[in-house]
């Protein structure tokens, strides 16, 4: 594979195929992350990268969109029958457009958003100064309550009464418990807010039915489609048709949508990453992905119990999703040196803050840890302990001996739990 390439650009291909290696070669635990199907990754690599359809199927600018189409119309019909959703929009080039979108959709410039605070498991589009959504609007961050380190619905009430913000967002990145969407719902139905989701982190859960539905509730729904959806890297908006709050609009819900993925933010849509986003669809309806989400839970549910008895502290006390958040504190070492001690040895994951941090971002007091890509490989509840206490030996290693154990210990659980078996970036098939 890759004869090409190798031949044409030998410096990208050894790069690409040294990617391949680390991807196979390590424990990826980044919780955002997933490795695709090869359908998938197939898809990708087609000539549809070459075509411009700016517009949407049968509405398009330019001509010659007959096939492209018809991928874009099964991501489409896909997406909404996979989430139960009224319409879909499957061009966002990723969530931080999918999110401009909606706001723009949904507010003005200036207006109000209610979001959880970035350092409490947010994100950078959820208002963060540095972002676009901190520039153009008014970001009120809610936060976790320190007892619980979980939502208190009670506290977001006061605040929404006493700011009447125009939205109000549900949907995190580092939150390790599930989300009463129908409770937001109830909140924002008191205060004439829309209820937005960004279910990015957890489409893969909702899709499988195992964790609350936003769309049912949620005026916009965004999301990725590479995390625990297990796409292509991409984005994806799901929403009502009519505007609930605002009925007489000239423009429904669904055409605001619309019109703010394109032309308001976006041109050309990436129809080969379409076209795999309709195939990682399919692949979700499918049964098989209901057993995978299953288990992605069951991993992280066992690797947090484990990470336990190691001497951890893990936020929250436990997870009801795919993510696990430590607290390093009790072992001594803060997320900068254990993120590099655990890259160095094979495992991958990501520093992050933890609620009411007292450090900072580039050195945090915690760790994300997430069970999605291991789920893909087969890893088990089993190999979960494993990795739990190959995590916790890395944090308290000293010397390279036994780091070099450790990473030789990584080494067989990859060749044990094999990733893409049949590509070969390396040699002509
Ligand atoms: N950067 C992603 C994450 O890791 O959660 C969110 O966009």
């Amino acid at each position: 594979m890759l004869e090409h390439l190798r031949q044409q650009d030998p410096e990208v291909a050894a790069a690409v195929s040294a990617e391949l290696n680390r991807q196979r070669n390590g424990l990826e635990m980044i919780a955002s992350e997933n490795a695709v199907s090869e359908s998938v990754l197939e898809t990708l690599g087609t000539v549809l990268t070459n075509k411009y359809a700016e517009g949407y199927p049968a509405k398009r600018y330019y001509g010659g969109n007959e096939h492209v189409d018809v991928a874009e119309t099964l991501a489409i019909e896909r997406a909404k029958h996979l989430f139960g959703a009224e319409h879909a929009n499957v061009q966002p080039h990723c969530g931080s457009q999918a999110n401009m979108a909606a706001y723009f959709a949904l507010a003005e410039p200036g207006d109000k958003i209610m979001a959880l605070d970035l350092a409490h498991g947010g994100h950078l589009t959820h208002g963060s100064r540095v972002n676009f959504s901190g520039k153009l609007y008014s970001f009120i961050p809610y936060g976790v309550s320190r007892e619980t380190e979980t939502l208190d619905l009670d506290q977001i009430r006061e605040l929404a009464l006493q700011e009447r913000p125009k939205i109000i967002l549900a949907g995190f990145t580092a939150y390790p418990r599930s989300i009463d969407f129908a409770e937001f719902k109830k909140i924002a139905d008191e205060v004439g807010a829309y209820l937005m989701v960004d279910m990015a982190h957890i489409a893969g859960l909702i899709a499988a039915k195992l964790h609350p539905d936003p769309i049912a509730v949620a005026d916009v729904v965004t999301s990725t489609t590479h995390k625990t959806l297990r796409g292509p890297r991409g984005g994806l908006i799901l929403c009502r048709t009519e505007d609930r709050l605002r009925p007489n609009n000239k423009k429904n819900l669904a055409q605001r949508i619309d019109s703010a993925v394109f032309p308001g933010i976006q041109g050309g849509p990436l129809m080969h990453v379409i076209a795999a986003k309709a195939v990682a669809f399919g692949e979700a309806l499918h049964s098989d992905f209901i057993k995978y989400q299953h288990q992605v839970i069951a991993n992280a549910k066992e690797l947090s119990s484990a990470l336990i008895e190691e001497g951890l502290r893990v936020v929250s006390g436990g997870t009801d999703n795919h993510l696990v958040l430590v607290d390093l504190t009790p072992v001594g070492i803060f997320g900068q040196e254990a993120s590099t001690k655990l890259d160095n040895v094979g495992i991958h994951s990501n520093k992050n803050l933890i609620p009411f941090d007292e450090r900072k971002p580039t050195d945090p007091s915690g760790l994300r840890l997430g069970t999605p890509v291991l789920t893909t490989r087969g890893l088990c509840e089993p190999e979960m302990r494993r990795v739990a206490s190959l995590i916790a030996q890395t944090l308290k290693a000293n010397n390279e001996s036994e780091l070099n154990r450790i990473r030789s210990e990584v080494r067989q659980l990859t060749e044990a739990f094999p990733l893409y078996a049949n590509l070969d970036y390396n040699h002509d098939r």
